[in-house]
């Protein structure tokens, strides 16, 4: 490649649509490559499902087709990339905390769990430590990271700025009308309507956000598949959880599930008792009956865009952001651009 050559090549116009976690992550890959026309489209940049999240860093709620070894792989380089900035910025500034924690289950997992490698002193509880602390037979702990993602969020939104990026508050009816030569789509759940992909559905979860500097540790804990979680945002905001409801859009804040939750946490750790409650919220995350959509489409658009995929993480975006957003990267080359 000359020099005139790459220049007009990182001066391609990139337009990605979608301000959560997954469409920032893939704007600021993008910056960091190199690409110097970056612009981000979204309806929400402050009120979005990944607002919502714990969110701590653990696969959860995939599509079971989802590919194990690229969940792995994804998984993998989002967690060294969260480790990188929390140790290189502070988890006051960046809002990612290293936290340790358990998991109960009411079935054994007979071998390490596929992620076991990701996160750190992973080791299975005895059946009387499971009993004790979780009341199921199974459970193991381990140390992984916590994130509280209006922090990381606006953290990436200035490291986007910073690098040129710019944000635009749209609502995007039709990829169509995007004139620019790479389209990354990254609209979560929207993706159902604007990509008309049948395959897009929501797994609703309704979650409950208390203020207790006390709780310093994580709780999951599954029985019958009703979900117990109790994550600890860094700072002090503690989000309780939960539940996973495919096909169901409601945002309503249901009192019924509410009462239960408080009631299931409080069981599993009594600190939460008497906590300050600062809200209640429910989110939907964005499931595909495929898995993750990370692809570029065989399609250009009407004005000789090429468009890439990146949606359906589930309940699992905090997870899996970084390393999808690095494999965008590999469709946006000079060999794809627009003639
Ligand atoms: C209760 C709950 C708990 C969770 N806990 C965790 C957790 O602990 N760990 C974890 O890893 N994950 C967790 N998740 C999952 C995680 O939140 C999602 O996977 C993640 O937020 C998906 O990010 P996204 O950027 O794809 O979508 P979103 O955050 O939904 O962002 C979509 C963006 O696209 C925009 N958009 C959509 N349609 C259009 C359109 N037509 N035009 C313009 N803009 C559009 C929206 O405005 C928004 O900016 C949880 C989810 C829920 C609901
Ligand atoms: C969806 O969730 C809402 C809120 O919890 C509830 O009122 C409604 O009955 C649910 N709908 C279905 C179809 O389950
Ligand atoms: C997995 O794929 C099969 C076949 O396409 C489909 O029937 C099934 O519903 C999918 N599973 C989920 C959880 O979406
Ligand atoms: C307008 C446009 O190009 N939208 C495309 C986005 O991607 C889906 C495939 O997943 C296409 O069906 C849409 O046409």
């Amino acid at each position: 490649m000359n020099v005139s050559e790459s220049k007009s090549y990182f001066a391609m116009k990139i337009i990605v649509v979608g301000g959560g976690v997954v469409g920032l992550t893939t704007a600021l890959s993008l910056l960091e490559a190199g690409h110097r026309d970056v612009k981000i489209m979204a309806e929400s940049f402050d009120d979005t499902t990944s607002h919502v999240a714990g969110a701590v860093w653990r696969p959860f709620a995939l599509s079971e087709n989802s590919s194990t070894e690229a969940i792995d792989r994804w998984g993998h380089a989002t967690m060294l990339w969260l480790t990188k900035i929390m140790e290189q910025y502070g988890t006051d500034t960046v809002g990612v905390q290293r936290t340790p924690g358990c998991e109960y289950h009411d079935h054994p997992t007979t071998s390490h769990p596929y992620w076991a490698h990701s996160v750190e002193n992973f080791r299975f509880l005895t059946p009387d430590e499971a009993q004790a602390q979780g009341n199921t037979p199974y459970g193991f702990s381990y140390t992984t990271l916590m994130i509280n993602p209006g922090k990381l969020m606006l953290w990436m939104r200035r490291q986007i700025e910073m690098r040129g990026g710019r944000f635009e508050q749209a609502h995007v009816t039709n990829l169509d009308e995007l004139q620019c030569d790479y389209i990354v789509n990254c609209t979560g759940l929207g993706s159902g309507q604007l990509l008309n992909d049948k395959n897009v559905f929501p797994v609703r979860g309704q979650t409950i956000k208390i203020q207790n500097d006390q709780i310093k540790n994580f709780y999951l804990r599954e029985i019958d598949h009703v979900y117990t979680y109790i994550l600890p945002r860094p700072g002090g905001q503690v989000v309780l959880g939960g539940t996973v409801e495919a096909h169901n859009y409601s945002t309503t804040c249901n009192q019924e599930d509410i009462k239960a939750i408080l009631a299931r946490t409080s069981s599993l750790c009594p600190a939460v008792v008497g906590s300050k409650i600062l809200g209640t919220k429910a989110g939907l995350r964005p499931q595909t009956t495929t898995g993750v959509v990370l692809k570029a489409d065989s399609r250009r658009n009407k004005h000789g865009a090429l468009v890439i995929h990146n949606y359906g993480h589930g309940g699992s975006g905090h997870t899996l952001h970084w390393g999808c957003a690095q494999e965008v990267l590999q469709w946006i080359v000079p060999g794809h651009a627009k003639l």
